[in-house]
């Protein structure tokens, strides 16, 4: 029970001293951004079980946009609308939500490109790619033989592949109805490259590697020196099935597994992957259609290191390691065991003469264990307590988060010296420090996010609201600036200068350019039709009226689709769209774009429908009727706009 008693003591957050403490001189100024101007950064952040990602500004934590991901969002009508449902689509059926960790932006060469965001669901392992000219969720890819998707997304060097690990170790194959306790002979992990097309960002799982059955938690690719080769941590070596607060954290040292991945794609070349039958969704949003498609695929290509050596080998890292973060020049892998003293500092240059040397200490499964002293650049002693994940900044400094006594503490990469540290208001997860995972980092900040806000705001009822913190990095000491409350559990984001999307950013479809097969080109095309019992209405949205606005004809039992084109070309005038009594979230269209919704309509009588988005002096105007009659009813289908009433 020592273990037991250890791990719940270590996993009791403290209260930081000196909580009330508020920023002092100048940090309030430093975080005000006046009312007109804008913020220097974006900071995407992840929304945690509320399955979205978020936009905030930096330096002043103001929320710009709530991304839908995973989860379906009734304020823009995603999951809801017929275009936009087959993006949650999956080999389980449609799923409205899921729990979002990680965003990663795309690089090139190391340093943000500005082009895409990725996510990763947790539960129903999946990644999604945002195109961060449209700031929407553009292509979704589930992951199979995974389970809990968390050591993901993670994006190498030049975003050619994005990078996902399971949590769980699951059985897979043929074999999938085995008793739990067989766990160590038929449970296994894998790790799952996904290819991302250079010009469209377009997802492929171009191979996964079968793992033992432990569980991956985080990972980084390596860059510079390093490319070519990415890091994982692991937990739970013991493959343990159950109370693994326990089991899990008997031995002294997990793993830290690094890969190869250019040698996986020469075995890949080679032709040593297996096809193995699966069955998985791949949902994709055509910008000309607006609408998604979703493709179930069926096969998967597999590599075992057992066929493939040179391939995989572990490091051991003390204590369930959780964070594992490559510093800026690629020469430096950061595992952060969550139950250790001490932050252990790998070596590549020293993994790779271990390689070269064979300084194995055995093996794991197959797969070579190098040894620990041998691949150590060193320990930072003392840190703090439960170390989690680690940023950087450009001048060889790293900053890691500690949940445990609720703190960031700086250190440097070269001496393993700790410089400085910060209470964090509490219990901080990850952090970020603009530009800290790439081979540039943009500095000037780190940011908190936290788990817990007490005393922190005016409460709330029994859940507070959740927090991100802004620290100044600039000087020697950190400087607390800014709380902010976020949506969702801020469970890690990104930072990336503004001015790198703000030019790309998409302003309106072309009305021209769009494809949508339910598409109204012009109000004199506005129009209703019947097929047996389906109705389409063909409508058109523009300041302030939607044409038509009066329908009659409609009938009990009818399945109504309401295709509606905002006609507008003018950035920001998106116009909404709802019925009364309709069992589904409004419409939100954008300017150019066609959005569908369905409706059965189960009463009889005159239903209004409106524009849900104030978009002029006149907004409150753009609204019209639909008449259901009863199912055996002769009422015509007819429809208008501007018909003048009978007298
Ligand atoms: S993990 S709080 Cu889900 Cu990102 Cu470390
Ligand atoms: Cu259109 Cu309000």
């Amino acid at each position: 029970m020592i273990g037991l008693a250890m791990a719940l003591t270590v996993f009791h957050s403290c209260k930081p001293k000196g909580v009330q403490s508020a920023v002092s001189g100048d940090s309030a100024v430093k975080a005000y951004v006046p009312p007109g101007k804008y913020d220097e950064f974006y900071n995407f952040v992840s929304g945690g079980f509320s399955g979205q990602m978020s936009v905030y500004g930096l330096p002043s934590g103001r929320l710009f946009r709530v991304i839908p991901v995973f989860s379906v969002d009734p304020e823009k009508g995603y999951g809801y609308s017929e275009e936009s449902k087959p993006m949650l689509n999956t080999s389980h059926g449609f799923i409205p939500w899921d729990d979002l960790h990680h965003p990663a932006l795309s690089v090139t060469d190391g340093i943000h490109d500005g082009r895409w965001a990725f996510g990763n669901a947790n539960n129903t392992p999946r990644i999604a790619r945002i195109d961060l000219k449209t700031f929407r969720t553009a292509e979704i890819i589930e992951i199979p033989n995974s389970g809990g998707n968390h050591s993901s997304p993670f994006v190498t060097e030049n975003t050619e592949y994005v990078v996902a690990g399971t949590r769980f170790s699951v059985p897979m194959g043929d074999k999938v109805d085995v008793p739990i306790s067989t766990y160590k002979e038929n449970f296994r992990g894998t790790v799952s490259f996904i290819s991302v097309n250079k010009e469209s960002g377009r997802l492929g799982i171009a191979f996964q590697i079968l793992l033992p059955g432990i569980n991956f938690d985080l990972a980084r690719a390596g860059k510079g020196k390093s490319h070519g080769w990415f890091f994982f941590s692991c937990y739970n070596s013991e493959r343990a099935n159950t109370l693994l607060e326990v089991n899990a954290s008997q031995k002294d040292k997990d793993f830290v597994m690094a890969v190869n991945w250019k040698k996986a794609e020469e075995y890949v070349k080679a032709g040593k992957g297996m096809k193995k039958s699966v069955k998985y969704a791949h949902n994709v949003y055509n910008e000309s259609t607006h609408t998604a498609t979703s493709t179930i695929e069926n096969e998967v290509l597999v590599l075992d290191p057992k066929d493939c050596p040179d391939m995989v080998y572990f490091m051991p890292c003390p204590k369930s390691p959780h964070g594992c973060d490559t510093d800026p020049s690629g020469e430096y892998i950061v595992g952060s065991g969550k139950l250790a003293a001490v932050i252990p500092v790998f070596s590549f240059t020293k993994i790779q003469e271990a390689i070269q040397s064979k300084n194995f200490e055995g093996d794991y499964e197959g797969i070579p264990v190098l040894k620990y002293d041998a691949v150590l650049h060193g320990e930072v002693k003392k840190p703090g307590l439960g170390p989690l994940h680690t940023e950087f900044d450009a001048n060889g400094n790293a900053y890691t988060s500690f949940f445990v006594s609720s703190e960031i503490v700086k250190w440097r990469l070269s001496d393993l010296q700790v410089l400085d540290r910060v209470p964090t208001y509490y219990s901080i997860g990850h952090l970020c420090v603009p530009g800290g995972p790439t081979k540039k980092p943009w500095g000037k900040y780190v940011i908190a996010y936290n788990k817990i806000t007490k005393d922190r705001y005016l409460p709330t009822g029994p859940e507070l609201t959740q927090s991100a913190q802004l620290y100044s990095i600039d000087g020697d000491k950190m400087k607390l600036l800014l709380d902010f409350p976020t949506i969702g559990e801020p469970h890690y984001g990104e930072a990336i200068p503004a001015e790198l999307l703000v030019k790309n950013s998409t302003k309106i479809y072309k009305l021209e350019d769009n494809k949508n097969p339910y598409l109204t080109a012009g109000e004199k095309n506005a129009r209703v039709e019947r097929k047996g019992n389906e109705v389409h209405v063909y409508m058109t949205s523009i300041r302030s009226h939607f044409n038509p606005d009066n329908i009659e004809g409609i009938k009990l039992n009818d399945v109504v689709y309401f295709h509606v084109t905002n006609l507008e070309q003018d950035w920001d005038v998106p116009h909404g769209f709802a019925v009364k009594g309709a069992n589904n979230a409004e419409l939100l269209i954008m300017p150019g774009e066609t959005q569908t919704l369905l409706w059965r309509p189960d009463k009889i009588g005159v239903h209004p429908m409106y524009c849900t988005d104030f978009c002029s002096a006149l907004h409150q105007e753009m609204q019209g009727y639909i008449r259901v009659s009863p199912a055996g009813s002769n009422i015509p289908l007819t429809f208008s706009t501007g018909k003048t009433t009978k007298e």
